[in-house]
């Protein structure tokens, strides 16, 4: 059996990872083994050849794009009735419980430089609440404002797993009924070297790293997510990332959209900050929409101008999209051979070792992962729609240590959020020109997940006193 899979290695040149086979413990052996098996090695040559050896991504036809088209807010010119009538749709589809949340969390947030799974980092202003508890309770809100069972799929990679349970089991799934919560490790690729060779971040250990968010089609279908969602009667995903504590989890008149333009993958989109923002922009190429990522789109693209110099391509896209539950299994099954992902590559870092065995940690990347992106559905999808969503009301990532996208920024960002929504309530609040307020303070989601439902509650309990370390909970 391991000779067998031995010799498909050699001829593959990959014989280099049972080098040190030998001298590793039959335990040792049998994990080699195993992670071996799970490699799909016509696909990784095929990815190696193109990727890595070849020319790189190849990405063209920038020549007939142009930027795709969205649904404005009616404070931009959007149709107050078209978004009211999406509104009830909206809830009346929750209401039936038609509804998921989804988030990949597999995510290794090197670029934050905290040292644990991202949704554990303390984000909220006052009470210090996490991640994984802000999103937790604007969902936990949404079911009982719906009455209706919302369940939540958290995708982890086999580093982050275990912690990632043990957080919600700590925190008693933050008042989630414990069955409608559902972890599940994405897949792995192999990283390799420059030359296309298989890394070893040990004697026995193939560097392995999880295959982007994208990997979660496959993911979701692989262990039993997709066959439990069609037993609820689910048929929307709500997708949003793990970094940004202002999206509006469960959003009506998002999904009522979605619904109504019997849409298979429906997207959030942001006026684009600056233009370098990092940020994918929604642009139509060979007649499909698509989100083309910022590495990929051309500075002079970037900086582009329209005639009243807005920037040209400024539909960002924040990462927050509805998904036909027929659109993630076609293609989380491979079951349209016309479906398919594509890899992308990224040059890192990559601990392994030498050809002694020694550790390597290199200070330059040595290698290549490769990552499969979810947004990359857009164009297998029927009748994809973008809507204009504002930044202030749901978009304030935290991404790096400091500055731009940041916990201090994504902190302010909450705090103005909480100052606006108090003042629509006719509560006092004093603020700078940028609308901080003076005084820290938080609106829990189980108070209020927006202005509108800040004043009911407000006006619900004859008014609310609000000082410095409030939590409205
Ligand atoms: C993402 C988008 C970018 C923009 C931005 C908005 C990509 C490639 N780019 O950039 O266009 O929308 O977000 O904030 O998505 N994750 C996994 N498994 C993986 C890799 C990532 O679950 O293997 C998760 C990760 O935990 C996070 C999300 O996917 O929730 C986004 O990953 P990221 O932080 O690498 O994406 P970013 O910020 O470069």
């Amino acid at each position: 059996m391991s000779e067998q899979l031995q010799a498909k290695f050699q001829e593959a040149g990959q014989g280099h990872v049972f080098r040190f086979f030998d001298e590793l413990t039959p335990e040792g052996q049998a994990s080699l083994i195993s992670q071996a098996e799970a490699i799909d090695l016509d696909e990784l040559t095929g990815l190696i050849d193109t990727l890595v050896l070849g020319g790189g991504e190849n990405i063209s036809g920038f020549g007939d794009m142009k930027p795709a088209p969205f649904i404005p807010l009616p404070e931009n010119g959007g149709d107050p009735e078209q978004w009211a009538q999406a509104g009830a749709i909206g809830e009346e589809v929750i209401r039936a419980g038609r509804v998921a949340a989804f988030t990949p969390a597999g995510g290794q947030g090197t670029r934050l430089g905290y040292d644990g799974p991202k949704g554990t980092f303390e984000v909220t202003p006052v009470a210090k609440n996490t991640l994984f508890q802000v999103f937790a309770e604007k969902i936990l809100a949404a079911s009982k404002r719906y009455e209706v069972e919302i369940p939540w799929y958290i995708m982890t990679s086999t580093g982050n797993h275990d912690a990632t349970v043990s957080f919600f089991e700590e925190n008693n799934y933050f008042g989630l009924k414990p069955g409608n919560v559902k972890h599940f490790a994405q897949g792995t690729m192999p990283a390799v070297d420059f030359e296309g060779k298989i890394l070893m971040s040990d004697k026995g250990q193939i560097a392995l790293s999880p295959d982007g968010h994208g990997g979660s089609m496959r993911a979701l279908v692989r262990n039993g997510a997709v066959a439990d969602m069609k037993a609820r009667g689910i048929d929307c995903v709500a997708f949003f990332q793990v970094d940004n504590p202002l999206v509006r989890c469960i959003h009506p008149e998002f999904i009522g959209f979605h619904v109504q333009a019997d849409s298979e993958l429906s997207n959030k989109a942001c006026v684009k900050s600056y233009a370098a923002e990092k940020v994918g922009v929604f642009v139509e190429r060979n007649g499909k929409t698509e989100i083309l990522e910022y590495s990929d789109l051309p500075d002079s693209l970037a900086e582009a101008t329209d005639a009243d110099g807005n920037l040209l391509y400024r539909a960002g896209s924040i990462a927050i999209h509805v998904f036909s539950l027929d659109l993630i299994e076609r293609i989380g099954t491979n079951a349209d051979p016309n479906a398919k992902l594509p890899f992308h590559r990224a040059n890192k870092k990559i601990p392994t070792i030498d050809e002694s065995g020694n550790p390597v940690e290199p200070g330059e990347p040595n290698g290549v992962k490769f990552e499969m992106f979810g947004f990359d559905a857009l164009p297998f999808a029927k009748n994809p729609v973008v809507i204009e969503t504002a930044r202030a009301e749901e978009f304030s990532p935290v991404k790096n240590a400091e500055g731009v996208d940041s916990p201090e920024s994504s902190k302010k960002d909450q705090l103005r959020q909480f100052a606006r929504w108090a003042k629509a309530a006719g509560i006092e609040i004093e603020t700078d020109e940028t609308g901080l307020p003076a005084i820290e303070f938080e609106v829990s989601p189980l108070f209020a997940t927006s202005a509108a439902q800040l004043a009911e509650r407000v006006k619900a309990e004859g008014g609310v006193t609000i000082e410095q370390g409030t939590v409205l909970t």
